[in-house]
């Protein structure tokens, strides 16, 4: 058989509760930021496809919104979008901890959906870094291991770069083989305009504590790039960020405006650098009491239900 026809192409699904690396194991892999990483949770709500392409492979990463119980409209919208995600992969990569010695609540839901899903799983053991003895991540497969059979079991390190051609092996020995089905040098398969919601509602999380990240959305309101635009010399770009509160307001705006520029200033110079050409971010923020609870405004927002 030809190297063309051992080619393996698919999509597998990025799946994990919050904060277990998610972001980072698909930076990592990238070797380049494309989906939003902090250390709060809930970063990534919609799905993000990232695209890794090796000579022999071509892996389609679906970065499934967290799993949450459906406790608000928000919480049933990302529990929905995350069993369509799960439908429409090849392969399932569950992240979980190494540190792991109890099955939480969220990893319930998780492990509840995939033991009703005829799809394979690759268990991916996150954060062996933070082990004493590095065998130790194999008391998390056992937890895990009574409730799913996994396909494959990785473990890495996202931040110190370890196991990660390992996981993408395991992976892609389980995708159909067929030919590449995005371009090679593509990493992201994804609008500008989505790029520039999450690099703003990440500089936001940057600087904001707890309270306010749950309920900070960003609504961009015109996009108007070169390319689309010949006439124009610079991209436009104005955004609304919606909160919830007139005190998560006063957070993000800060004392005579200083935070809300120093986030758009943060924002601007990152996607000038990402998309490779100046632009005028301008951002306005508003106050929409229960915006989450609303199916309607949620809809707005682009959270499709
Ligand atoms: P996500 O919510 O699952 O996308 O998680 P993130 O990728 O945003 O990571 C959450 C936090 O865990 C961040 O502070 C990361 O730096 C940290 N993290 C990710 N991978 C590792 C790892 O391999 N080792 C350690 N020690 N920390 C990690
Ligand atoms: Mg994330
Ligand atoms: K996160």
């Amino acid at each position: 058989m030809g190297a063309e026809s051992d080619f393996r192409c698919g999509f597998a699904a990025l799946l994990g509760r919050p904060n277990v690396g998610k972001s980072s194991i698909i930076n990592a892999l990238l070797k380049e930021k494309v989906a939003a990483v902090s250390p709060k949770p809930q970063t990534t709500r919609n799905a993000v496809r990232c695209i890794y392409t090796t000579a022999s492979e071509q892996i389609v990463f679906v970065d499934t919104p967290g799993i949450h119980a459906p406790k608000h409209a928000l919480g049933g919208f990302m529990l929905k979008e995350a069993e369509e995600a799960l439908l429409s992969v090849d392969v399932v990569c569950y992240v979980v901890e190494a540190q792991d010695r109890a099955v939480g609540e969220k990893d319930g839901i998780i492990l509840k959906m995939l033991a009703s899903l005829s799809r394979p799983v690759v268990l991916a053991v996150n954060k062996i870094d933070k082990l004493a003895r590095a065998e130790d991540y194999k008391k998390a497969v056992a937890l895990y291991e009574k409730f799913i059979k996994p396909a494959a079991v990785a473990p890495l390190s996202a931040n110190k770069g370890r196991g990660l051609e390992e996981l993408a092996a395991a992976i892609s020995a389980l995708l159909p083989r067929q030919p590449a089905i995005y371009p090679e040098d593509m990493l992201m398969d994804s609008t500008e305009r989505f790029l520039a919601s999450e690099v703003i509602r990440e500089k936001i999380l940057r600087h904001t504590d707890e309270e306010v990240p749950h309920s900070v959305a960003v609504l961009i309101d015109e996009f108007k790039s070169p390319d689309e635009h010949p006439g124009e010399k610079l991209c436009t770009i104005r955004a609304t960020v919606i909160v919830e509160r007139p005190g998560q307001k006063g957070i993000i705006i800060g004392k005579n405006g200083t935070m809300l520029k120093q986030i758009g200033s943060e924002a601007r110079r990152e996607l000038e650098e990402r998309l490779g050409y100046k632009l005028f971010l301008q951002l306005w923020v508003k106050v929409k009491p229960g915006w989450r609870k609303s199916p309607e405004e949620l809809r707005r927002l682009g959270y499709r239900s």
